[in-house]
């Protein structure tokens, strides 16, 4: 019985994958000379939810890749734990730690499932992130370092990315405060970190570029689409405000090398109302213009869009990190306030299920950006407290079927309409926790019991499977 819905088949030769992050399914945190990340520590001062045994990917990525390659998936999203490679982000390399990365890689490859490897997803080394992070332009030099061995040591990676999300970390960081250091409303260090990053993937595109490698490099952006609630002149600005700080600001700095008059007019104003300021030092606009033309894909990540109201007020945040269906709110004085959309579904986590918004960004990439070529979706998918009766039976998890239907067939629209869309990686492989919400949020194709690490089937992965072979 087919389960196809809107989505009815796959281009030929289309990217069909899963993504996951290092930190987040490998657990293993104290083994084989790993150094510690920013999160350590952290976690265990909170208390929440613990960084081990994750996913233990460390020790069942052959199960793992071999269930990819049963349902159907042809390639594999991984990271790098700049923290096995380099146990304080600089130094020595940790033998044990290549090591892992090349029986990986070879058990991908062997199997027929390409891995796309980033270097960076917001396990930043603890002893770089003690020094100031990305805001000390050090971590630059040390991050160009560790890309460069990286590019050396594994000839075997074709598809490289720099950094996963950078907006995710500056405001997980800076401005939301559920990421370490916790700062809130910082808007000074969010927008800084931003720079401070683009430049450091611009140095890393650049390196890899003259080092004539036979691959491909490009970067990570989550992109929010914004739309006002209602079409007044107030909200319609309030919503240019939060576009220029959620994408404008990142993709003007990736695609053009450069932050147009018109996004730094938008941008001043949010600095201005928020007595903040950014450092731009002679040089840094020639690096980013120099890479700008020569990333070879982008990786898009879309989960949602943004509804906005203007706004006057003080800034405050309720972050909803449990699930609790409408206990989540943001306003950013100087910028807008986000508000529910009574016509737009949502998560359990109060994320907005909107796939027009992939569409529009899709063709705004086009529009807006022509250095930004061949597009992949490097993640897209769905939270949902699946339920597990401890038996084999499939699991049924349709709500996440129906939320990744209707995005592929927003992708395959735009691709029809021109759009050079490549692939498409579910996010996420199999279960894993989520920084900021811990294991109930889950998102994998393949359920993971968290306390024996048995994986088990759900109804989504054998949908995956059903349109994996509309290729052959
Ligand atoms: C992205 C990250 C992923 C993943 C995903 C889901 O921002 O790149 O690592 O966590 O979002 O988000 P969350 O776990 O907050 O639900």
């Amino acid at each position: 019985m087919t389960m196809l819905n809107r989505v009815k088949a796959l281009p030929k030769g289309f990217v069909w994958g899963g993504a996951t992050a290092a930190y987040q399914v490998e657990g293993a945190t104290t083994v084989d000379g790993k150094g510690k990340t920013m999160w350590d520590d952290y976690l265990k001062a909170q208390g929440r939810f613990s960084p081990d045994p994750a996913s233990d990917f460390y020790h069942k990525y052959p199960e793992d890749i071999g269930l990819a390659k049963k349902y159907g998936l042809n390639a594999i999203r991984v990271s790098i734990a700049w923290t096995r490679i380099f146990p304080k982000g600089y130094g020595e390399p940790n033998q044990a730690g290549v090591a892992y990365y090349h029986k990986l890689f070879k058990t991908a490859i062997d199997a027929g499932v390409t891995p796309y490897v980033s270097l960076h997803h917001f396990d930043e080394p603890k002893t770089l992130f003690d020094d100031g992070d990305w805001l000390n332009r050090k971590n630059i030099d040390y991050f160009v370092d560790y890309a460069k061995f990286c590019f050396t040591e594994f000839p075997e990676v074709k598809n490289w990315f720099t950094i996963n999300e950078l907006i995710s970390l500056a405001t997980g960081q800076y401005i939301v405060g559920n990421f370490p250091p916790n700062h809130h409303f910082d808007v000074t260090s969010s927008i800084q970190a931003q720079h401070n990053e683009l430049l450091a993937h611009a140095r890393v595109v650049n390196l890899y570029k003259s080092m004539h490698l036979d691959g491909r490099i490009g970067l990570i952006h989550v992109l929010n689409p914004v739309y006002p609630i209602t079409d007044t002149p107030e909200n319609k600005h309030a919503a240019a405000l939060y576009d220029a700080f959620l994408n404008r600001f990142l993709l003007d700095g990736t695609f053009l090398g450069e932050y147009t008059p018109e996004t730094m007019s938008l941008i001043n104003e949010i600095l201005d109302a928020n007595d903040a300021h950014l450092d731009i030092e002679d040089g840094d606009m020639a690096i980013l213009k120099k890479a700008s033309t020569q990333n070879d894909y982008f990786g898009m990540n879309y989960y949602q869009s943004q509804f906005i109201q203007a706004y006057d007020g003080p800034s405050g945040n309720h972050f909803n990190g449990t699930g609790k269906k409408g206990s989540s709110s943001f306003s950013f004085h100087g910028v807008g306030q986000i508000v529910p959309n009574p016509d737009v579904p949502t998560t359990d986590w109060d994320w907005n299920i909107y796939p027009e918004g992939l569409y529009d960004l899709l063709k705004r990439m086009k529009r807006e950006y022509p250095n930004c070529k061949t597009i992949y979706i490097t993640e897209n998918g769905m939270g949902y407290k699946d339920e597990f009766d401890g038996t084999d039976k499939v699991i049924d998890d349709s709500p996440r079927i129906d939320f990744v239907d209707q995005h592929v067939a927003a992708v395959l629209k735009a691709r029809d309409e021109g759009v050079d869309v490549q692939g498409y990686f579910i996010w996420s492989l199999q279960d894993q926790f989520s920084w900021a919400n811990g294991y109930n949020k889950r998102y994998g194709l393949f359920y993971v019991d968290f306390k024996t690490q048995k994986r088990y089937i759900k109804k989504s992965a054998e949908w995956y499977k059903e349109l994996a072979d509309t290729m052959k």
